[in-house]
């Protein structure tokens, strides 16, 4: 059911931001962002009072035909369209200026629509660490990739915080990238981990070394749903 409501939630804010473009993109919408930016003039053309009664029309009438044909479909997300168009925005922003923020924002709408959502369990705290250990280890981490006949083997460290996330998500990708068909195992090292993967199959070695170790971190599909499971705190170790 998590998993429905997961794929359901996706849905809905693809249809948002879909809508957000179309509304942005029709005359209505462009001429309405134009009124109200004359209206603030000092003197603004005679004839803007009666544009003023027709525009809101137009676009009113536009956006409930649109709203009628998700609403047909997407029952649900019609709801959400509902909500957006009655704040008379004609293009309303949909980026949340910063990808973790965007991610917990996602995984709190999906909280809120499921009534299943056990709230005294939820831990958007723990969340938040883990998006923190990703952004560590995607932009801090020092990666120093050597080839092998069969793989590649990557010292991975760093620093402080850094050091800790190499240690909390490296060493737990392995069993991902084992998953897949590869070998994968982890050493310790004092500043990190050292990294290696390999194979028996040649084609598969060629693509180990051109993925390096960012692309062999972001193989599988397992963040996204991981990510729900550990705010609804039934995972907490990643
Ligand atoms: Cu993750």
């Amino acid at each position: 059911m998590s998993s429905w409501s997961w794929k359901a939630g996706l849905a809905g804010m693809a249809m948002l931001a879909t809508m957000a473009y179309a509304v942005a993109q029709t005359p209505a919408g462009h001429d309405a962002l134009h009124g109200q930016k004359s209206s603030g003039d000092q003197e603004p053309p005679p004839k803007l009072p009666q544009g003023d009664m027709q525009m809101p029309m137009q676009r009113g009438m536009m956006q409930k035909k649109m709203m009628q044909g998700h609403q047909g479909a997407h029952g649900e997300a019609g709801q959400h369209e509902k909500t957006m168009t009655q704040s008379g925005s004609a293009s309303p922003p949909t980026a949340t200026g910063q990808d973790a923020f965007g991610a917990i924002q996602e995984i709190v709408q999906i909280l809120e629509a499921d009534p299943a959502t056990e709230w005294s369990k939820v831990n958007i705290a723990a969340l938040r660490e883990h998006l923190i250990d990703m952004n560590e280890v995607a932009l801090r981490a020092v990666a120093t990739e050597r080839a092998l006949g069969n793989g590649i083997a990557i010292a991975v460290t760093g620093e402080g915080r850094t050091l800790e996330a190499i240690k909390r998500m490296v060493p737990a990708h392995t069993s991902e990238l084992v998953r897949l068909g590869w070998n994968a195992a982890t050493d310790e090292l004092s500043n990190g981990v050292l990294l290696t993967v390999t194979t028996s199959d040649p084609k598969q070695v060629r693509k180990l070394k051109a993925l390096g170790f960012m692309g062999v971190m972001v193989q599988g599909g397992n963040h996204q749903p991981h990510h729900l499971m550990m705010a609804r705190g039934e995972l907490h170790v990643h």
